[in-house]
């Protein structure tokens, strides 16, 4: 008896829980994270409503058939019943999984518009780096051997090619709000992990590999940019910054960073 009210008190403070405010996500900033933000609370109450009615079934069992001081009887199972709860169960977990896979697909199999401001994200050990290709809208060769934390260079762009002269390089990534990012992420040691959680992206940042991630902020705003892959003893300290900006202001301040990355 103390049991089933116990289970039943547990199952209807959890749901309690998902009722109030405090502790959920941010606000979106994407029509990206909007969607997934939708398809999150859909899959939520669905599962949901099953919890409910799982906990209320055992809360009823657990009544129902509590000791009584009668003799125990043995019960051979239902193999019908068996067969539709799996079944069930099948039909729901795929569904959620098939319904959800737009949202999934439009960041990572949809080609990029052709105005996308593509940006190179640098991880490692343990800061993050970006560089914009500068006016001739390439970005420069780069080279290993010329990488120079101290000197401002930790792409390790070559001295040598003419079209790395107007890169901009910076530690905060700037884009501007409305238009289309395409992150191209790279790491220079370890896996580490690109996360924002008002964009509701996660993506791990390879060594080796070039990852592109496309995203399309909407509000302007300051969002914090932390690893989320533990990937060393400073890992708690990589962290840098996501500045959403409004058109105009971007356009102002890629200029100012183009003269200043022009001068010699
Ligand atoms: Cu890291």
């Amino acid at each position: 008896m103390a049991i089933a009210i116990l289970i039943a008190a547990l199952a209807g403070a959890t749901v309690a829980l998902f009722f109030q405010p405090r502790w959920w996500f941010p606000d979106a900033i994407s029509a990206h994270a909007k969607a997934y933000d939708a398809h999150f609370l859909f899959t939520l109450c669905v599962i949901g409503a099953i919890f409910v009615f799982a906990q209320g079934l055992l809360t009823w069992v657990i009544l129902r058939y509590r000791d009584r001081g009668q003799a125990p009887s043995a019960h051979e199972g239902n193999n019908t019943l068996e067969l539709v709860w799996t079944s069930a169960t099948a039909v729901v977990f795929l569904g959620l999984a098939f319904a959800g896979q737009g949202i999934w697909a439009g960041i990572h199999l949809d080609a990029p518009a052709a105005n996308a401001l593509r940006v190179e994200v640098l991880a490692k050990q343990f800061a993050w780096s970006y560089r914009y290709p500068g006016p001739d809208g390439a970005f420069g060769r780069v080279d290993t051997r010329q990488i120079d934390d101290a000197s401002g260079n930790p792409f390790g762009i070559d001295a040598k090619d003419p079209a790395g002269r107007d890169d901009i390089t910076g530690a905060i990534l700037r884009v501007p709000a409305g238009r289309q990012v395409e992150l191209l992420l790279k790491s220079r040691d370890v896996i580490h992990n690109f996360f924002v959680r008002e964009l509701r992206l996660k993506q791990d940042v390879v060594p080796g590999i070039t990852i592109p991630l496309r995203f399309t902020a909407d509000t302007p705003g300051s969002y914090e940019v932390p690893c989320s892959e533990l990937c060393g003893l400073g890992h708690h300290q990589m962290r840098s910054s996501l500045v959403v900006m409004a058109p105009a202001d971007f356009d102002a301040w890629l200029q100012e960073a183009q003269q200043k990355a022009a001068q010699p």
